[in-house]
């Protein structure tokens, strides 16, 4: 039996349990500020040249930012991948979500879109380095928990403190832990990940207001 369960806030990526049944890459969501430009604005073709700057970029490492064009029509841009998915596949990821994003929010000024293996994430402002908490998006099983839910949500709740204390620590993947414990008869699978713009006391903040919220929405619908 696996734990499936999944939140995700803007400033990071995933807090989430075992995604391993579903096909990849998974689209969890997308968000559309409404915000617009028109469509002969150059805040258009600035956009056009971050996401394809971003998906250049996305072979080469799991996180990358760009900047493109003059204020007032400056556009920012960035994408992250999951710590433990390999470069093809961060790369496949990207490609799809910046031309899923440009068709999905097609006038917008400011939207990201999630998948469980990639995030990207463009604006009129510039983000880099702030932790924003808004809008944020859950996804869960639709499978009420059976037996042993006091004794999971503890043991879960334990599991993500530790997690999250450990990514101040972690070096070769910045912000990214993951673990896995048999607990009675469940797989638990966590893993935690923050952008790496973000300084250590932002990431363990937005990880701990990530994980409230998944406590908050879905721990009575959890186990498959
Ligand atoms: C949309 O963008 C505006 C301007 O940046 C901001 O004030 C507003 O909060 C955003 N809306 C959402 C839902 O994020
Ligand atoms: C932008 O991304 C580059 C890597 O592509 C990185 O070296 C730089 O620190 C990033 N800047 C910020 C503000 O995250
Ligand atoms: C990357 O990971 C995917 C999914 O796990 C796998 O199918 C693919 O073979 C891997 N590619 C490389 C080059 O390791
Ligand atoms: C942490 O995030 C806040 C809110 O976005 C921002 O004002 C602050 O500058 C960030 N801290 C650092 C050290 O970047
Ligand atoms: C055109 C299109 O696909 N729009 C969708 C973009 O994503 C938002 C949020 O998921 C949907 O509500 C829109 O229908």
């Amino acid at each position: 039996m696996t734990f499936s369960a999944a939140s995700a806030l803007f400033c990071i990526f995933f807090s989430l349990l075992s995604f391993r049944i579903m096909s990849r890459p998974y689209h969890m969501s997308t968000f559309c500020n409404e915000s617009e430009f028109t469509r002969t604005s150059p805040y258009g073709s600035n956009r056009a040249a971050i996401l394809s700057a971003l998906r250049d970029r996305s072979s080469l490492g799991s996180y990358s930012n760009a900047t493109a064009g003059l204020s007032p029509n400056t556009v920012y841009g960035m994408f992250l991948c999951r710590g433990d998915i390999n470069k093809t596949s961060c790369s496949d990821c990207v490609h799809r979500a910046t031309l899923e994003i440009a068709k999905n929010c097609t006038y917008n000024k400011e939207s990201f879109i999630f998948y469980d293996e990639c995030m990207v994430r463009y604006s009129d402002l510039a983000f880099f380095t702030l932790l924003v908490d808004t809008p944020s998006a859950s996804v869960h099983s639709l499978i009420p928990s059976v037996d042993s839910t006091q004794l999971l949500n503890r043991i879960m709740h334990g599991k993500m403190k530790d997690l999250i204390l450990r990514t101040s620590l972690s070096s070769s993947i910045p912000y990214f832990v993951e673990d896995q414990e048999r607990v009675t008869s469940y797989d638990l699978e966590a893993m935690v990940q923050c952008s790496p713009d973000l300084d250590p006391r932002n990431c363990t903040s937005c990880l701990r207001r990530a994980v409230q919220e998944l406590f908050g929405c879905c721990s009575n619908s959890q186990v498959l």
